[in-house]
């Protein structure tokens, strides 16, 4: 066991009814059918330990869901936002995925305390694409690259490509910190249970670069 502990918090973006409830659940399941659970599921949020070999810690995952407060944008917790380091902007059809484009990844930005924060952008309900499938690729590519995003596809129903979504945010997780790293961030601030590096800490060492 590491000693050193690292806070990811991942949150879910998206529509009402495309599915981020389903994918946190599928997420959550996966890794406890085959671990210790590390903390107990409170309502919408959990956590899963995962080891950064390379760093010699401990990645605490957590996972958060909006928990239906979608609904009205504006009564999503700001603080759900603005510790996020990695989002899950999910979407499942192209009225949905116009929806993120329009409002969630705008609202994100504008709330977001963390400038360095790494997007994943998911369209779910994969088992009823239907004709829009040629179109969701294409249209999800484009957007993802648009906002230096990685596009993947998955149904939660299904069990489809999960594990691949869950393998990347890991990945996402590792490139987060080790970002945090090449700007110059010590790794002794690593050693934190909440994530402490301020706005202004982080400008000072862009300006120091
Ligand atoms: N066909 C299909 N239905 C899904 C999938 N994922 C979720 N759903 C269904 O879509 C509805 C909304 O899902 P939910 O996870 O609550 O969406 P949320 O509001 O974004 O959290 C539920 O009826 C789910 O069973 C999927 O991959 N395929
Ligand atoms: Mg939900």
């Amino acid at each position: 066991m590491s000693e050193k502990e690292k806070d990811i918090n991942i949150i879910t973006l998206g529509e009402c009814g495309v599915g981020k409830t389903s994918i946190i659940k599928r997420i959550r399941d996966e890794a406890f059918d085959k671990e210790e659970p590390t903390t107990e599921f409170v309502f919408s949020f959990f956590n899963i330990k995962k080891p950064y070999k390379k760093l010699n810690l401990t990645m605490n995952l957590n996972y958060h869901d909006t928990a239906g407060q979608e609904k009205i944008i504006s009564s999503l917790p700001k603080r759900y936002i603005r510790n996020s380091h990695i989002v899950l902007l999910v979407f499942s059809n192209i009225q949905t995925l116009n929806v993120i484009k329009d409002r969630w990844y705008k609202y994100y930005k504008e709330n977001a305390n963390i400038d360095n924060s790494r997007f994943i952008l998911i369209g779910n309900k994969s088992d009823i694409f239907g004709d829009e499938r040629d179109e969701i690729i294409k249209q999800g590519n484009m957007f993802a690259e648009e906002i230096d995003a990685h596009f993947m596809t998955c149904s939660a129903k299904s069990d489809d490509n999960l594990d691949n979504v869950q393998r990347y945010i890991e990945t996402e997780a590792k490139r987060f910190i080790d970002d945090e790293i090449s700007r110059g961030i010590s790794r002794d601030s690593i050693d934190c249970q909440s994530f402490r590096i301020t706005r202004n800490q982080r400008k000072s060492h862009c300006c120091n670069n």
